[in-house]
């Protein structure tokens, strides 16, 4: 038995390069893909398109249009979807965790981003559910890398801030399970690609936490070309400890280009591990500094010119086209059904050090405000989470842990307070609940809380700021003169959480906070 013929969409390019191609099988996935897009369609654009063949070319529509349209019918589709087939019913789904590091809110199509295409990115958010309320909790790489793989807010275990510097003896502390802790005893291979950056020495290796498999880097940042090519690129890591590409515990030779090759292991993987279950964390370095791209990518964008922005561009391209092979590699095994995937960021964008935006988010990594903790959030799971619709009541990276759990069948674990809750029920519209009342943020003398649609800071030897966040998205207006009894409530919820929080283990000066990090000066590490 054959692979069914494949429907992909090429076209000539909204700037006149060829190679960009639309996969329907990943954009509807397989057992939903209805043979062609619908013959009832009422959109003009759409009905011309159908009337391509299994492998068209479009000439008529730039990609923005024609990606846009097909998203529209993907939302179309999937009020018509059958549940998850019987088939899957016995078969523990998959999971699988996307990190992009530093990609800000506005950095992707789905999100509105104008100047980077991002079409697979675009298809899995539109296959899946969009939270436009989804944070991280914390502003910095390490620490909300904690919080994902523990499901606890990681000050609870004293892990606020990075672990710099270099030769640090620090890591996430031992006793603290991961999900793939969790996991593995339940039958999944799992497998840590990417960046770790939770401990150099060998009790925090991802072999040592959960994972069978591991293939990325150590530390916090490293070059995307290899070391020897990179010498003197800004914000490149030159340390050993931190530079490496490991496989497992091994030292191995640097690929030619790391985002390509995260990617290709991802794939691999999944392609080792089809016929189990399987849990993969696959933490791009991209888009990081430092700044780093192949003339592949590069050429794709003509109009910008040379730039940081430019590169920057190139690096999400080349994140995008790894996902995208992630996706059709799911779709060609008939996984989609059997496979929870979230996709987000670390955290904010960081604009003066690597060209991402936030807007209309105010702040950017490092600070608590939204533009710090506010990412691209996306959760897919096809036949069982509604696609091509929007989330908006607040989420959290810590949500990721439990509602895999929930998704595996796993009882949470009961000695350790799990902050994250399985969002599940929510996403897929058995409830009306929000799956959080309130939020926290604590990093080094920044303090901010989310309760409904109130915002507060809370900086170290500043006044509070209060924001409504449902009229003031980009925390314009401080109400707290206005609302006195909202700061009071407020205050004593934040008091209260953090009254229950470790002090830091370890504090590395440069997470102090914006003021006292001038732009510029952060050190790559982060
Ligand atoms: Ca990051």
């Amino acid at each position: 038995m054959g692979s069914p013929p494949r429907e992909v969409y090429r076209g000539a390019g909204d700037r006149g390069e060829g190679g960009w191609e639309v996969d329907l099988d990943v954009l509807f996935g397989v057992s939903q893909r209805p043979g062609a897009v619908p013959s009832n369609c009422e959109q003009s654009m759409l009905k011309n398109i159908c009337q391509l063949h299994c492998v068209g070319t479009c000439t008529r529509f730039g990609r923005h249009e024609l990606v846009s349209c097909l998203l529209a019918a993907s939302a179309t589709f999937a009020t018509n979807w059958e549940s998850a087939d019987a088939g899957a019913a016995n078969r523990k789904p998959n999971v699988i965790f996307i990190l992009a590091n530093d990609l800000g809110y506005a950095d992707v199509g789905f999100q509105g981003c104008k100047d980077v295409p991002t079409p697979h990115l675009d298809a899995l958010a539109m296959a899946g559910m969009r939270c436009t309320n989804g944070y991280v909790s914390c502003p910095v790489c390490g620490p909300s890398r904690a919080g994902i793989l523990t499901g606890r807010y990681q000050q609870r275990f004293g892990f606020e801030f990075n672990l710099g510097p270099y030769k640090t003896k620090n890591g996430l502390p031992v006793e603290q399970k991961t999900i793939a802790d969790l996991l593995r005893p339940a039958g999944y291979a799992t497998m840590a690609i990417g960046k770790w950056h939770l401990g150099l020495q060998p009790e925090f290796h991802p072999l040592a936490r959960g994972f069978t498999e591991f293939y990325g880097f150590l530390g916090g940042a490293r070059s995307f070309l290899p070391v020897k090519d990179s010498v003197g690129v800004p914000f490149a890591p030159k340390d050993p400890d931190v530079t490496p590409i490991f496989r497992e515990r091994i030292k191995t030779q640097d690929p030619p280009y790391l985002t390509d090759a995260f990617g290709d292991e991802a794939v691999a993987f999944i392609d080792r591990h089809k016929d189990e279950p399987f849990f993969l964390y696959l933490a791009f370095n991209a888009v990081h500094v430092p700044l780093q791209a192949t003339d592949k990518y590069l050429n794709r964008f003509p109009d910008i010119p040379p730039s940081p922005r430019r590169t920057f561009a190139a690096m999400l391209s080349s994140m995008d086209d790894a996902v995208g092979r992630i996706m059709a590699k799911l779709s060609a095994e008939n996984l989609d059904t059997e496979t929870l995937i979230f996709f987000l960021s670390d955290n904010g964008g960081h604009p003066p050090i690597n060209a991402s935006g936030n807007n209309p988010l105010r702040g950017e990594k490092t600070t608590v405000f939204e533009g710090g903790i506010r990412v691209p959030f996306v959760v897919k799971w096809t036949g069982r989470i509604p696609a091509g619709q929007l989330y908006s009541q607040p989420v959290i990276s810590l949500d990721f842990l439990p509602t895999a759990l929930a998704a595996a069948g796993i009882e949470k674990p009961t000695d350790l307070q799990i902050d994250g809750v399985d969002l599940l029920p929510a996403l897929a519209g058995q409830t009306d609940n929000a799956p959080h009342k309130t939020l926290y943020w604590r990093f080094g003398d920044q303090g901010a809380i989310r309760h409904g649609n109130w915002k507060l800071t809370l900086t170290s030897g500043e006044p509070v700021g209060l924001y409504d966040l449902s009229q003031d998205l980009s925390e314009t207006t401080d109400r707290s003169a206005a609302f006195p009894r909202v700061v009071e409530e407020l205050i004593g919820l934040y008091t209260s959480w953090n009254a229950n929080l470790e002090p830091p283990r370890w504090r590395i000066q440069s997470d102090g906070g914006l003021k006292k990090q001038p732009s510029g000066a952060v050190p790559a590490e982060n």
